[in-house]
C-alpha cells in the first residue's frame, strides 16, 4: 500500500522547515553533554545493560528520540528525496519475522520484529543507477554503511515494533534496522537519515574499535574482523571472547 502523494509532500515540506530549523540551533544541541568515557551515565540516559531477555547496548548515550523533532529524511543520489512521519511509516506494507539479533560481544537474543522492507523506500525515492551504497544516520550520532543490494535481501526490515508492542526506546524507537545476517553493530536504531550514495562510506564501529564494515556474521569465526585482520576461530564448537583469553594482551574496546 503506497503512502499517497499528499502525505509525502506534506513531509517534504516538513524536511525544508527542519533543515531551516537545524541552520538555527547549534550542532549538537540536543546532546550537550557527552557520556561517552563517563562511568556515571545519568539512570534516566539510555544506555549499555545486560538484561535477562535482551541486552542494550548504546554507545552514545543519550534521552532518546524526540518525537516532536523527529522525521525520517530519504535522499542522496535519488529522483525524489522525501520525508516521513512516523504515522506515514505506518502506511507501507508490514512484515513480521522472528529472528536473532547477535553482537560481536558474544549475546545473542531474539524477537518478534515488525516492519517494512527497504524495497517500500526504493520505489518512493527512485535512486539512480549510480547509487550503489546506503549511509543511514541516527539521532544518537551513530551511522552505518550498506550495500543497496544487501538492504534488498530477504529478511532484512526497517522495525518498528517488536514482540507485539512499538520499539522501546532502549531498542531504537522510532526506527531500527534488522538484518539479522549481520552483526549487532549493523542493526542501526534510532534511524532520522538513509542517503543513497555511490561511494561506501564507513561506519561508527569500524572507526571506534576492530571491527569491519561489513559485518557478515561468518560461521566458525567470532568477529567478522579481528585484529590484524586474523579471524579467530571458534572454540569447542561455542564463540569465546578474543579478550577472555589473552588478558592483558591487548585493550579491550569500547563494547560493540
Ligand atoms: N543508533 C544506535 N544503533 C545501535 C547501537 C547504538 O549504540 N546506537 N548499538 C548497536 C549494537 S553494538 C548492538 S549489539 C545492537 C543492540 O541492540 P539492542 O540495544 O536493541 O539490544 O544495536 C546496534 N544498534
Ligand atoms: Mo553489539
Amino acid at each position: 500500500m503506497d503512502t499517497p502523494l499528499k502525505s509525502d509532500r506534506r513531509n517534504f515540506l516538513k524536511i525544508f522547515s527542519l533543515a531551516a530549523l537545524s541552520a538555527l540551533v547549534p550542532k549538537k544541541a540536543a546532546s550537550a553533554v557527552d557520556f561517552r568515557n563517563d562511568k556515571n551515565i545519568p539512570k534516566q540516559y539510555i544506555q549499555n545493560r545486560d538484561n535477562p531477555d535482551f541486552h542494550i547496548r548504546s554507545a552514545n548515550p543519550f534521552m532518546g528520540v524526540d518525537m516532536q523533532s523527529w522525521g525520517l529524511a530519504i535522499g542522496g543520489r535519488v529522483k525524489n528525496p522525501i520525508g516521513l512521519g512516523y504515522e506515514d511509516l505506518f502506511g507501507l506494507k508490514m512484515h513480521s519475522q522472528v529472528s536473532r539479533l547477535k553482537c560481536v560481544e558474544c549475546w545473542s537474543a531474539k524477537a518478534k520484529w515488525e516492519g517494512f522492507r527497504f524495497e517500500e523506500l526504493v520505489k518512493k525515492v527512485q535512486p539512480d543507477p549510480s547509487a550503489k551504497f546506503v549511509y543511514i544516520q541516527s539521532a544518537d550520532s551513530y551511522y552505518e554503511s550498506f550495500a543497496l543490494e544487501e538492504l534488498l535481501r530477504p529478511r532484512v526490515l526497517f522495525v518498528l515494533r517488536m514482540n507485539g508492542q512499538s520499539l522501546s526506546p532502549d531498542h531504537g524507537f522510532p526506527l531500527r534496522l534488522i538484518a539479522p545476517f549481520k552483526y549487532g553493530y549493523k542493526n542501526i536504531k534510532y534511524i532520522t537519515s538513509i542517503k543513497f550514495l555511490d561511494t561506501r562510506k564507513r561506519n561508527y564501529w569500524s572507526n571506534s574499535g576492530p571491527y569491519s564494515v561489513d559485518g557478515t556474521i561468518q560461521p566458525g569465526v567470532d568477529h567478522p574482523l579481528d585484529f590484524n585482520k586474523k579471524p579467530l576461530p571458534i572454540n569447542g564448537g561455542e564463540v569465546f571472547h578474543y579478550f577472555d583469553e589473552r588478558p592483558g594482551n591487548v585493550s579491550k574496546p569500547e563494547d560493540g
